[in-house]
């Protein structure tokens, strides 16, 4: 019973949205009503307000961090089974992407996805973010590097943990950003992605 109203918080924490708040904080448009719509780091950073951005990327992540270390800490106190950190997961990165706050239209789930997987193991996350790097300094697209650092997320933690729930948990996010990812790779496909630097 604990675990189901722990798992609803999570939701409920996962529904606050940075992006939205930040900007209205910043003063700056809300986030739906300019550049991709999108309520994430991304496209407040399109705003010039680099604060702001930082402020949403680490707001975002952070509910993400904080829903799975308390999980953690909990399932090692009253022991609760493995996967409920998993399902405590996906219940604060679905919140998120569906949040009941804002009629259940969200963001695209990269920085709390960074979050979540950096508290299941800093060797994960640091890894994950590394790839996302990588793809954006030879890209400059964020949505593809976000695209290819959650594709290859889940075969991180396979590597790196022995638990394979990490993993499974990863892949359901790997197809969630996907799917909240499909007017980026339409974007993608056609060539007319908005970039940022010298593909601008
Ligand atoms: O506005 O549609 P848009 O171009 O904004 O946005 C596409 C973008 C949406 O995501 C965000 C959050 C942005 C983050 C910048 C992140 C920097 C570090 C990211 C680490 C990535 C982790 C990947 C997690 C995979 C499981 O994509």
């Amino acid at each position: 019973m604990s675990e189901l109203a722990f798992v609803i918080g999570a939701y409920l924490l996962g529904s606050v949205s940075f992006g939205i708040l930040m900007s209205h904080a910043f003063g700056l448009p809300d986030p739906r009503t300019v550049g991709s719509g999108n309520p994430g780091a991304t496209n407040v950073l399109r705003s010039g307000k680099k604060l702001a951005a930082a402020l949403t990327l680490f707001g975002d992540a952070a509910k993400g961090w904080v829903a799975v270390r308390l999980a953690l800490d909990l399932q090692a106190h009253f022991g609760w089974a493995p996967w409920m950190v998993c399902v405590v997961g996906l219940a604060v990165f679905v919140g998120h992407l569906y949040p009941i706050y804002y009629g259940f239209k969200g963001g695209k789930g990269v920085a709390t996805a960074l979050g979540i997987l950096l508290a299941f193991s800093v060797w994960l996350g640091l890894a994950v973010l590394l790839t996302w790097a990588a793809v954006f300094a030879i890209s400059r697209y964020s949505s593809l590097a976000a695209l290819v650092a959650s594709w290859l997320a889940p075969i991180h933690a396979v590597a790196l943990l022995p638990y394979k729930g990490y993993a499974i948990t990863a892949a359901v996010i790997a197809v969630l950003i996907t799917w909240r990812h499909r007017s980026n790779i339409k974007k993608l496909i056609a060539g007319t992605e908005a970039g940022f630097g010298k593909k601008q």
